[in-house]
């Protein structure tokens, strides 16, 4: 079915997207815009704001003001987590909406995002709504002290300032990830969508102004990353940053919060691998595999990108994931009915083509796909599997971020959990098998941040997330990402 832009998205798309600074939706200072481009189409569809320096100082002040005059933690905690809930709510009241953005300027096809992401990103305003009565220190005893006449305590205080800069991969979900804890924590905001995907974080915004969240907590700064986004990492009044992109910008990150060492987290790259062993349930293995690589065009921070099959399965495993990729339809996110949409800009297809052709030069074989799909307007690839790969090709030690397999074979346990963990990264990975004891020696000797067991990328918003290695610095979700937006306080009282 030919889309057509609903009503709602057609006004709101009319004008430049604003930054949202101190309460006020407002254009950068110097009038400047980007262009916001369809992937499925490569057409201009909007423009936003592109925010200067002296923007980012003003987005900035208010934050700090806003902290230092507790605007957020002078309401109770109680009062806080109503505003969160309400956010969920809001989120699944505009939820057609909010898809149909994700869909315009992220390529997710619509029925994915309104189903998947908006559900999910409402979850996770809920989930940490109710850890805002929940944030609480400990008693404590001195160690060495005899006959103690002391009272200890902890006490968890906000950690102030928190710049979120999100990548353009997950626009909604991401930045809900770290705006959730960090208002939560009672952090004051300054989030930093990416300047592909600015739309869904300017209607979050306006959804959070709705819900209650005072002027000046939540800031929204839209504009280039290398500019704006190293100005928030830099910045002095800054007391956190949250970063989730690519691991070459993490460590711009961590330099340039230097200055004033604020606290830094890190989400970053991945190259995931699925494992499967002779004794996996083979048709729920290949169908998980294609799924954990194909699925949003492989771009997906966990996308299972290096499959390793036990020899005696390996051909029909590898020939199986190749017939399923053969199989696929891929097209337009704003039509329904394919199977896979396209990448988020020509650049990132050019540089994924790229990969492919280096590694059928470095000698990998195409089992599917390898190609550019031409002549829809659009950026689409092939999912693609390379197979007969090996660590010395830059196919299987580099990101692709997209939807390209590559495929190697194993003999025994010790031999892949090498292979596995022959990697710079170690954000996920997925065992297949139906020996319990091998799977758990196996997820146990993985280096990775989150291990699936006969699945992969099954989200939630309780269990931690994030990397090990060059994939990050600590965690999302769970109780584990509240506590990252905290500082942690000490008090000893004679008595
Ligand atoms: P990046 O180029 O790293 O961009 C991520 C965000 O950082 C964007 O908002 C970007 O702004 C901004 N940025 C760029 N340069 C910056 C700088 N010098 N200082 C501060 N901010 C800066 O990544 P990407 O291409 O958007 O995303 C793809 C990468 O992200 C992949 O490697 C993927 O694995 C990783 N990723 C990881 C995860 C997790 S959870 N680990 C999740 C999603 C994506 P602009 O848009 O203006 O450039």
């Amino acid at each position: 079915m030919t889309y057509s832009m609903s009503p709602s998205v057609k006004q709101r798309l009319s004008q430049p997207q604003r930054l949202l600074i101190d309460g006020h939706w407002l254009l950068a200072s110097d009038g400047n815009v980007s262009d916001v481009y369809n992937p499925s189409s490569g057409e201009v569809i909007a423009s936003a704001a592109s925010a200067t320096a002296a923007d980012t100082e003003l987005a900035v002040a208010a934050a700090r003001r806003s902290f230092d005059e507790r605007t957020w933690t002078g309401l109770t905690p109680a009062q806080r987590g109503k505003i969160l809930w309400r956010i969920g709510d809001l989120l699944e009241q505009h939820g057609d909406e909010i898809a149909e953005l994700e869909m315009l300027d992220a390529g997710k096809a619509f029925n994915g995002a309104r189903h998947g992401e908006i559900p999910f990103a409402a979850d996770c305003f809920r989930y940490y709504a109710g850890w805002c009565t929940k944030i609480e220190g400990s008693t404590k005893d001195l160690s060495t002290v005899p006959n103690q006449d002391f009272h200890i305590y902890t006490r968890r205080e906000p950690i102030g300032v928190a710049a979120l800069i999100v990548p353009w991969n997950g626009p909604l979900v991401q930045a809900a990830w770290k705006i959730a804890p960090a208002l939560a924590a009672g952090c004051s905001c300054v989030v930093k969508p990416a300047t592909q995907t600015p739309l869904s974080a300017v209607r979050l915004g306006e959804l959070m102004i709705e819900a209650g969240v005072p002027a000046g907590v939540i800031n929204i700064l839209l504009g280039r990353g290398s500019s704006i986004g190293q100005l928030l990492a830099e910045h002095s009044k800054v007391d956190k940053v949250s970063f989730t992109g690519s691991t070459e910008v993490g460590k711009r990150i961590i330099d340039a919060a230097k200055g004033n060492l604020k606290k830094v987290s890190l989400e970053l790259g991945g190259k995931s691998p699925v494992i499967i062993f002779e004794d996996a349930n083979l048709k729920e293995a290949i169908a998980g595999a294609a799924q954990a690589i194909f699925s949003h065009a492989g771009q997906v921070c966990v996308a299972g990108s290096r499959l390793y099959v036990h020899e005696n399965v390996y051909e029909q495993v590898v020939q199986g994931i190749a017939d399923l990729a053969k199989n696929m339809t891929v097209g337009p996110a704003t039509e329904s009915g394919f199977d896979m949409g396209p990448l988020i800009s020509k650049g990132h297809l050019n540089g994924v083509f790229q990969m492919v052709k280096a590694g059928q030069e470095e000698g990998a074989r195409v089992a599917a796909g390898g190609r550019m799909i031409e002549g829809q307007g659009g950026y689409f690839m092939e999912p693609t599997v390379l197979a007969d790969t090996n660590h010395a090709m830059s196919v299987v030690n580099e990101e692709i971020f997209g939807p390209v397999l590559v495929a190697m074979r194993f003999n025994d346990i010790e031999e892949v959990i090498a292979m596995a963990n022959d990697s710079q990264y170690g954000l996920a990975a997925s065992i297949w098998t139906q020996d319990i004891s091998k799977a758990h020696k196996t997820a146990a000797a993985i280096k990775a941040g989150i291990l699936w067991i006969n699945c992969h990328a099954v989200p939630d918003m309780a269990v931690p997330f994030g990397g090990y290695k060059q994939s990050g610095w600590g965690r999302e979700n769970g109780y584990e990402a509240l506590l990252q937006y905290t500082e942690l306080k000490s008090v000893i009282v004679k008595l």
